[in-house]
């Protein structure tokens, strides 16, 4: 098997191990995306591994997460993010410039490099032909330090598209669709891989829309060939000279192969509160709307707001419903102004927000209680909008808009409207002046890093004891989310740069006395927690192993892990580990006091660990499947530690 986009991507980069699948690969990385939700945590690592300036080919700290500013603390950050990526030698893209998706492919993306972000949708850079991921912050760092990155060889699931998208359907229902057939947890260990011919049909921007959501399938990353649609966009964005042909060989072979036939599909919805809950937008059709959000890191093209613009022109959005109108970037508000576009929007009723994450993150726009809201965006876990028993569906800005017209869920095929037709404006709105460029030289090194009072160094991390005990201090299910273990939204995510602060909001959503009992046991050895499959699925966020580590957490039990959550809880010292026989986790109940002896020693031999259940008087075996290397951090506590070649403390 041989010859795909993704092999391309990957031997080219490849700097450590072979090529198969389930072995540990190492792979150089050209550039990094950080945005400011993550941005700081990865900034105070970099600082406290004393890092002279990155060693990557390019590295852009975003701002777009934490823009509402209701008192001292985004605003502090922003300032912070400034300082530090001058003080490190980064790019600066300044709040308001837009979601760093769209804009790195706007500006940065090159195809046939590879990236690592701190943001799960990272991958949505594989629209030009990039090899992009997501990881936990640190591992970015690390990155920028000019370390490899580390991951399982992923399957390549190579998915041919053939046919064309009917009318009213568009890129946002072909990730729907893979949603429907496998669910959340169905691209695990795997790399997306489009091609066929039914990819002429789907713009760079559409092809964003799917990679962006791929993570929604828990895959490592999506990959989409550099082809002439590619040069094309790159070239629209000034930057042709930027574009190499990256494509799969005629014969290349994939892991795993499917099709989808784009003319079968039909606007499809996924219903709360999973990204994977996907039906026919027709089976929920008439249900009552209070809320339509538009735009996001999940539909940031112009076509995205231009064709609910045609569709609003010269009418009124239901006066039951606030229609949101997200700009994903202010390159596309630019042009949506310079068109004609954002008047019509803004006549039917458009409530215009600045160009950034907002509500996608809760960052504002939470729906009032029992309303339902319909997103473009890429995720609905529970509560993540900032309203506790939310009701948020996601789909396409077709079926949004049609719904925000007419009050209540509609397929837009049943609307009495002619499609749109959605034209590329022939002139670019490219404008950089919201990008600040990395200091020269050696000048970075003088530049001193403004920190507000809010900004805490990070905890210390003691190495992996030889004994682990403690109670059971929740007993979860399945496809646990990390906005569930760390909710972001705008009360949680101001202290993202301050661990003692946030983590009295860890597991809130599923309990909100976590905190309070985490820390009465914290200095008696800590405690555990046990979940189902898929543990810790969605976004990058450390903090959702820090906060819980800061707390006593040392290990957590689970049916399986995902992929980004079970890296940063190895980076921080948190053992994951596994049933050795899935029954087994009918074995605990919360309140249960276990006992794990020999941790250490075993953990190093690579060999299972045997799991005391005092409370029930059983024992079970469960498995860490570490490698050699994350075995290492086990041992020193930490990943950060393990850097610095010592076991003390990182900071006080
Ligand atoms: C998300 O969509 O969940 C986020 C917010 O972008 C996260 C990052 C974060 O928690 O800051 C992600 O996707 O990794």
């Amino acid at each position: 098997m041989s010859g795909t986009v993704a092999h391309k991507l990957i031997e080219s980069h490849l700097v450590e191990g072979t090529a198969a699948v389930g072995r540990e690969i190492g792979l150089r990385i050209d550039q990094t995306l950080t945005q400011d939700a993550t941005g700081t945590m990865v900034m105070l690592e970099l600082e406290a591994m004393d890092l002279p300036r990155v060693r990557t080919e390019v590295s852009v700290q975003y701002v777009d997460h934490n823009l509402l500013q209701a008192d001292f603390k985004n605003a502090d950050d922003h300032l912070f993010l400034r300082s530090a990526a001058q003080r490190f030698g980064l790019w600066y893209s300044k709040p308001g410039n837009g979601v760093s998706h769209p804009v790195h492919q706007q500006r940065f993306g090159v195809p046939g490099k590879t990236m690592l972000g701190s943001d799960s949708h990272t991958p949505a850079a594989g629209a030009i032909g990039m090899l992009a991921i997501g990881a936990g912050g640190l591992e970015v760092a690390m990155a920028m330090a000019g370390q490899p990155f580390y991951t399982t060889m992923p399957r390549i699931w190579g998915i041919r598209l053939v046919g064309t998208l009917p009318e009213w359907v568009s890129a946002k229902d072909v990730i729907l669709e893979l949603l429907r057939r496998h669910g959340v947890g169905g691209g695990r260990g795997r790399i997306l891989e489009y091609h066929g011919p039914g990819l002429d049909g789907l713009s760079a921007m559409d092809r964003h829309v799917i990679a962006n959501m791929g993570a929604e399938l828990g895959a490592t990353s999506t990959v989409f060939p550099s082809d002439g649609e590619v040069r094309r966009f790159l070239a629209s964005e000034g930057r042709e000279a930027d574009w190499v042909e990256l494509v799969a060989d005629p014969d290349a072979s994939y892991d795993v192969e499917e099709e989808i036939d784009l003319s079968t599909l039909e606007p499809l919805i996924a219903k709360p509160s999973s990204p994977g809950n996907v039906v026919p937008v027709r089976e929920v059709a008439g249900a009552p709307i209070g809320q339509v959000v538009l735009g996001s890191s999940a539909n940031p093209g112009l076509r995205d707001l231009a064709v609910p613009a045609m569709m609003v022109r010269g009418r009124q959005t239901s006066d039951r419903v606030s229609f949101d109108v997200n700009p994903a970037s202010r390159q596309t508000l630019e042009t949506l102004a310079g068109e004609g576009y954002l008047v019509d929007l803004v006549a039917a009723g458009a409530r215009l927000h600045q160009a950034g994450c907002m509500g996608c993150i809760g960052m504002g726009q939470a729906p009032a209680t029992n309303e339902i809201s319909l997103r473009t965006m890429p995720r609905n876990f529970p509560g993540r909008s900032g309203t506790k028993e939310d009701k948020v569906y996601l789909c396409s800005p077709e079926t949004a808009t049609a719904s925000a017209l007419t009050g209540v869920i509609t397929d837009p095929r049943d609307l009495d409207m002619a499609c749109p037709t959605f034209t590329p404006p022939a002139r670019s709105y490219v404008n950089t002046a919201m990008l600040v460029p990395p200091l020269p030289g050696d000048e970075n090194l003088d530049v001193e890093l403004v920190k507000g009072p809010n900004i805490a160094s990070l905890p210390s991390f003691e190495p992996l004891p030889d004994h682990i005990g403690g109670p059971v201090l929740l007993k979860m299910g399945d496809d646990i989310s990390t906005d569930e273990i760390l909710p972001a939204g705008a009360q949680v995510l101001p202290f993202r740069s301050n661990i003692p602060a946030i983590a009295r909001f860890a597991f809130w959503q599923i309990d909100d006395a976590y905190s309070e009992r985490a820390s009465a046991v914290r200095d008696a050895g800590g405690h555990l927690v046990v979940a189902g499959d898929n543990y810790g699925q969605g976004s990058s966020r450390e903090h959702a192993a820090l906060a819980p580590r800061y707390l006593g957490l040392r290990a957590v039990v689970a049916r399986s892990f995902a992929r980004i959550h079970r890296q940063n809880l190895v980076n921080f010292g948190v053992l994951p580990l596994t049933f050795t026989d899935p029954a087994d986790y009918d074995l605990i109940d919360a309140g249960d006091e276990l006992h794990i002896a020999e941790v250490a020693e075993r953990v190093a031999a690579g060999e299972p660990l045997t799991v005391e259940n005092r409370t029930k008087a059983v024992t079970f075996d469960v498995d860490h499947g570490l490698s050699t290397r994350q075995v290492e951090v086990m041992l020193a506590g930490s990943l950060i530690t393990l850097h610095r070649g010592a076991t003390a403390p990182v900071a006080s």
